[in-house]
């Protein structure tokens, strides 16, 4: 007996051999794949907004620098992942303009301001901390492209989860107003970060088939509750305090517990009404339209080195 197409793959996946581009596929998986990689590029795309409007206005020099190769770092991931998306036969400019018209989606996370120079190191401690608990799992993703540029995304996330957690530090050693002002913006990010991991699993329509087909390795949930388990000791370390009543310690699970979170807030985030939504995408049509005479340039310059061959 021949195994079908599906069963053929999903044997391929069990047995954790890669799928390349050139290989079969069932139509299902590239079309997941293709939403979860060109929603990731996305916001990482996005993503730098906050924090590039505070590189004129940070504190010192060496800041400065950090924050200008991180917000440069951003953009070299998009690039990876619109690359990934590429060999899944979707164009960087076809993806790119379904952000652009508001149809694509980016992280929740993306569309809360950044209001003060603490918010920057939230991003980085908070948001790069919560990236990386989801993405080392994904450079063992099923799809050979995407979890090949998870690899050197992880490295340079790890670079930007320090240096948020060290702006803190140095906050909290700070003056009583600067250890207030990073207090602020933990009682800020805290909860939004938590939505960063996705629904709870069983709101969440897409689990079960990306990890039966390896695209995700372990379930929202999951992922969530170990960023927890390993950010709230961090908190605590800071002398800081999370903004949750609810929060305890299970001695037996050996977790932490929750209060619940606000998916309202979550689905309006995503769903086009959250704080920021129209700033980000506002932000991004004017870098496009902008960029318009370096596109054409490049593609005249093409065009003229392809005629010099053919004379
Ligand atoms: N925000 O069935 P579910 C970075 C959507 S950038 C918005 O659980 P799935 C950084 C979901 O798309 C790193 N939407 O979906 C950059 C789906 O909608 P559709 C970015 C969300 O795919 C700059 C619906 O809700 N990392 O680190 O199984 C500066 C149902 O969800 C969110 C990634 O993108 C959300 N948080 O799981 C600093 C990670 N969550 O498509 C830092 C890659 C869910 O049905 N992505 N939705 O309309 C993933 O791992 C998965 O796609 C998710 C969601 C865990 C996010």
């Amino acid at each position: 007996n021949m195994p079908s197409l599906e069963q053929a793959f999903q044997q391929q996946i069990d047995s954790k051999c890669k799928v390349e581009p050139q290989d079969w596929m069932p139509p299902a998986y590239r079309q997941s794949l293709t939403r979860q990689i060109a929603q990731h590029a996305h916001s990482e795309y996005v993503g730098m907004l906050p924090e590039a409007a505070w590189i004129t206005r940070a504190p010192t020099l060496q800041r400065k620098s950090i924050l200008l190769a991180k917000v440069q770092d951003e953009a070299g991931h998009a690039q990876y992942l619109y690359a990934a998306l590429e060999t899944l036969g979707v164009g960087r400019e076809q993806a790119y303009l379904q952000l652009l018209n508001g149809a694509a989606k980016y992280l929740n996370i993306f569309n809360y301001p950044a209001m003060n120079w603490a918010d920057v190191g939230m991003i980085g401690w908070l948001t790069d901390g919560a990236a990386i608990v989801n993405q080392v799992p994904l450079s063992r993703s099923s799809y050979g492209p995407y979890a090949r540029a998870m690899i050197r995304i992880c490295q340079e996330e790890s670079f930007h989860h320090r240096q948020g957690f060290d702006l803190i530090r140095t906050m909290t050693e700070g003056t009583p107003q600067q250890r207030q002002m990073a207090q602020d913006a933990l009682d800020r990010w805290w909860w939004p970060t938590l939505m960063v991991f996705g629904p709870p699993d069983a709101d969440s329509p897409h689990s079960q088939r990306s990890m039966q087909w390896g695209i995700k390795l372990f379930s929202n949930d999951e992922l969530r509750q170990k960023f927890i388990d390993q950010t709230v000791p961090q908190v605590h370390y800071l002398g800081l305090r999370v903004p949750d009543p609810c929060l305890k310690l299970d001695r037996e699970s050996g977790h932490y517990k929750i209060g619940p979170i606000d998916w309202d807030e979550f689905k309006r985030s995503i769903n086009g009404q959250g704080m920021c939504n129209q700033d980000r995408i506002q932000a991004r049509n004017k870098a496009w339209e902008d960029g318009s005479w370096v596109r054409e340039a490049t593609a005249a310059y093409a065009d003229k080195q392809a005629a010099l061959k053919t004379e």
